[in-house]
């Protein structure tokens, strides 16, 4: 506790408050053993507001970094094992209580109730959605203070079960440990480790080892899903199969209370197309400055929201992470959305003066109607700020180490007053080098500190899967579809040649590029929502190889009406309860799972577009610099093309 500093007043109340009412156990006061319930007990008593504060609001505001989950596991043993177990013991209260697993996931989505006395705003919109802001520009920063609460509440459980052992040298070692644990987060665009995948080994185990005072002990994996005690009884929206459930699941086996997770295609999904993420990340880092366009998947072109949408459906597989109203249920929800909150954390340090401004969000949430005007003074609820009841706005979580946490990412980077370290932007260019080596063309595995050989940055060759733009030109699929009314996922699968086989095989495909996926969410069919699959990469790969003649427009365009096709998934409702997991093959092109067409309605991609757009690119001349746009962006080919799938 040497960094230990005094909380300001406010936080000292909220501390106050919380230990007179709460799980506040002095560590060293343990009489014995505590057990789930014991706390249970202690919680149900929290009836006042809960102010967020985040871990710097439990007596210590150090700000400790969010590490990456396989960092965690790997190199700090000690808080990997109290993280589980804490995170064991958070799943394991009471479903009634305020603070449990349950109540705080259950904010996000189903099961449209109030949390901590914050009511609907619109009595009809409250019926239909959680309180998650999708659709919007305030999508990166609501699910800030939403991230700050859950870890808050997953330390507090960490704690207890600290407090909880017996005292001797391990409990010694975990409380020692224990202040700087912080959510980790899971990075699904870098290359992961040597000799491990996207998806970390961790998220998918249904078992896991971990050190007690009486040597390794296995207990049911707390990361691989959330087991409901009770099961709620959700009301049908169509989709018998949640009632059946009787935990979370990723790519369900089964549509009923046998259902398993099939990890393994979940993984695969995530590895096929995680190039084509790091390029869509890079591209969001390096080149789009505009925080608007940054945020929402309602401007054209790429966006936080969309690339974040892709993981969703890449881990969910039509399972609850496929289904926004049900995704924070599953533990990986946490760990992807820290990666979220990490890169809107990046994206504020490379662009400082861009932020929230004025926009009108179409769709409803469980507190805001439809076209609700939002700004960077919007109240975020359902999250408290202080016991007065104000909550937090993108205003007031700007600065993310307010709850008492940062990114390694933005650690140790020169200061900001050695102006030989700030471009003319005025931005670090040891962040924009770390970036580079993260996602740029030339990256290195995580966790491997040497950058890949520098040599091939000068001639040209991505050896990744980050655009070099050695043709000086950037080349992206852009998708737009008419929002759809029903929960699921729309997605569109990119190929160099048309796919073999189904789709369970697609990812797998020679000639798959990418896939941008579209969570349903919205109540509001009107508007168009957009995404990117990046091609640049990809066409660059071919270039080299000689299959294209030249980056120049004019071949490109050829050559992808000879070669690119594209197909389209559906998951949407109407699934039977006992049905089979088949595949409808329609004649139009759209594939649709379990789409029962006699429920729904039978427009199912409304409104797709798909077109070819290319920009001028100034290249990075070296690993301080990001390369720029120059130029508007230009179509090349477009399409109203869901009937067909190709351009010609
Ligand atoms: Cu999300």
């Amino acid at each position: 506790m040497a960094n230990f500093r005094l909380p300001s007043i406010p936080l000292l109340l909220s501390i106050a408050y919380f230990c007179a009412s709460s799980i506040c156990t002095p560590i060293d006061s343990v009489a014995g053993p505590h057990t789930v319930d014991d706390t249970s007990d202690l919680l149900r008593r929290q009836d006042g507001i809960f102010s967020v504060l985040g871990i710097a609001g439990l007596g210590d505001s150090t700000i400790y970094p969010r590490l990456e989950i396989r960092d965690l596991e790997k190199n700090h043993p000690d808080q990997w094992n109290i993280f589980l177990l804490g995170l064991q013991r958070f799943q394991a209260i009471s479903q009634d209580d305020k603070l449990s697993y349950f109540q705080i996931a259950g904010i996000h989505g189903r099961p449209f109730v109030p949390w901590d006395g914050v009511k609907g705003d619109d009595y009809y919109w409250s019926r239909y959605s959680g309180y998650c802001t999708h659709d919007s520009n305030i999508f990166p920063t609501w699910h800030r203070p939403f991230l700050a609460l859950f870890e808050e509440v997953l330390y507090l459980n960490c704690r207890e079960t600290v407090s909880a052992l017996p005292n001797g040298e391990l409990k010694e070692r975990y409380l020692k440990a224990l202040p700087s644990l912080r959510l980790p987060y899971w990075d699904w665009a870098a290359i992961p480790p040597e000799e491990e995948g996207t998806l970390p080994a961790s998220v998918q185990a249904e078992f896991v080892n971990v050190t007690m005072p009486n040597g390794t002990v296995t207990i049911t994996n707390p990361l691989h899903s959330y087991k409901f005690h009770p099961l709620p009884d959700w009301v049908s929206e169509g989709e018998e199969r949640w009632k059946e459930f009787p935990s979370t699941v990723r790519g369900p086996t089964t549509a009923d209370k046998n259902a398993q997770s099939n990890n393994t295609k979940a993984a695969q999904a995530l590895q096929e197309n995680r190039s084509s993420m790091q390029a869509r990340v890079y591209n969001l880092l390096a080149m789009q400055h505009s925080y608007l366009n940054m945020s929402t998947k309602l401007i054209p072109g790429d966006s936080m929201e969309s690339i974040h949408g892709t993981i969703h459906d890449g881990i969910g597989q039509d399972g609850s992470m496929t289904w926004l109203f049900y995704s924070a249920f599953d533990p990986s929800f946490w760990l992807h959305h820290c990666n979220v909150d990490r890169l809107l954390a990046m994206w504020q340090a490379l662009n400082p003066d861009e932020w929230v401004e004025n926009f009108t969000t179409p769709s409803p949430t469980f507190y805001s109607p439809a076209n609700f005007n939002v700004n960077g003074s919007t109240a975020l609820k359902p999250f408290h700020k202080d016991d007065s009841g104000n909550f937090w706005t993108s205003d007031s979580i700007r600065d993310h180490t307010i709850f008492g946490y940062t990114y390694p990412d933005l650690l140790d980077l020169p200061s900001n007053s050695t102006r030989s370290f700030l471009n003319a932007r005025g931005v670090s260019t040891s962040l924009i080098a770390r970036v580079n080596a993260l996602y740029g063309p030339n990256a290195s595995p995580l966790q491997s500190p040497e950058l890949r050989d520098p040599k091939l940055l000068a001639r040209g060759i991505a050896t990744t899967g980050a655009p070099h733009f050695a043709g000086k030109r950037q080349y992206s699929l852009e998708i737009t579809v008419r929002e759809f009314r029903d929960a699921g996922s729309l997605s569109v699968y990119a190929f160099f040649g048309s796919p073999k086989g189904d789709v369970e095989g697609w990812v797998r495909d020679k000639g798959f590029v990418g896939t941008a996926s579209f969570l349903g969410a919205s109540k509001k069919a009107s508007q168009r929502a957009h995404s990117v699959i990046p091609l640049t990469p990809a066409l660059e790969a071919k270039a080299r190889s000689g299959d294209l003649a030249t980056l120049g427009e004019e071949d490109v365009a050829e050559y992808l009406r000879n070669v690119l096709r594209w197909r389209v998934v559906q998951v949407s409702c109407g699934f039977s309860p006992q049905g089979s997991r088949g595949w409808d093959n329609r004649t139009d092109g759209v594939q649709q799972q379990n789409v029962d067409l006699t429920d729904c309605e039978t427009e199912k991609a409304p409104g797709l577009e798909v077109a070819v757009t290319w920009q001028e690119i100034e290249p990075a001349l070296s690993m301080d610099e990001f390369p720029k746009t120059a130029g508007e962006v230009k179509d090349l080919l477009c399409a109203d093309g869901n009937k067909r799938g190709h351009f010609k």
